[in-house]
C-alpha cells in the first residue's frame, strides 16, 4: 500500500500526565514522520465534525465533554500503512484490555476512569484520515 497520513490526537488525559513526548517517541520508533505538529483547544464545533458518527450514543456527551476539558495535541504522521499502523500501536479502545506493548494497553490507566480517557486517538481509514486532517490542520 502506498504512504498515507493519519490524524492523531493526543487527548487531554495524555497532555495532562506529560504523556506527549513518550507517545510521540513510540510513533517516531515506528518508523512514521511527524509531518504537522500543534497543541490546540479544542471548540464544541471540532468536536461535532470529528465525532461525528457517534453522535446519539451514551457516550457522545462525556467524550465532547472530556475533549473540552483541556488542550490536545494534534498529530499528522505519515508512513507505510500508518492508518493501520497507528491503531495497532494504540491498542484497542478500553485501556483495561488494550494488549500491553501498545499505548493505551501500557499506558492508559483503568483505576475508576471512564474509557474515553484512552490516550490517543487515530483515524481509521483514508476517508477519515482525509476529513479529520481538514477538520485539527483547516
Ligand atoms: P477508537 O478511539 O478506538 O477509534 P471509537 O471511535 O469507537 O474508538 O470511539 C471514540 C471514543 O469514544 C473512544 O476513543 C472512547 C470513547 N468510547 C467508545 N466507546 C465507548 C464506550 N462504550 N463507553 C465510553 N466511551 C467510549
Ligand atoms: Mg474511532
Amino acid at each position: 500500500m502506498a504512504i498515507q497520513r493519519t490524524l492523531i490526537l493526543v487527548k487531554p488525559d495524555g497532555v495532562k500526565r506529560q504523556l506527549t513526548g513518550v507517545i510521540l517517541a513510540r510513533i517516531e520508533a515506528k518508523g512514521y514522520t511527524i509531518a504537522e505538529l500543534k497543541q490546540v483547544s479544542a471548540t464544541p464545533q471540532m468536536l461535532a465534525e470529528h465525532y461525528a458518527e457517534h453522535e446519539g450514543k451514551p457516550f457522545y456527551q462525556p467524550l465532547v465533554d472530556f475533549m473540552l476539558s483541556g488542550p490536545v495535541v494534534a498529530i499528522i504522521a505519515e508512513g507505510q500503512n500508518v492508518i493501520t499502523g497507528f491503531r495497532s500501536l494504540a491498542g484497542t479502545t478500553d485501556p483495561t484490555t488494550a494488549a500491553p506493548g501498545t499505548i493505551r494497553g501500557d499506558l492508559g490507566r483503568d483505576w475508576g476512569l471512564k474509557v474515553q480517557q484512552n490516550l490517543v486517538h487515530g483515524s481509521d481509514s483514508e476517508e477519515s484520515a482525509a476529513r479529520e486532517i481538514g477538520i485539527w490542520f483547516a
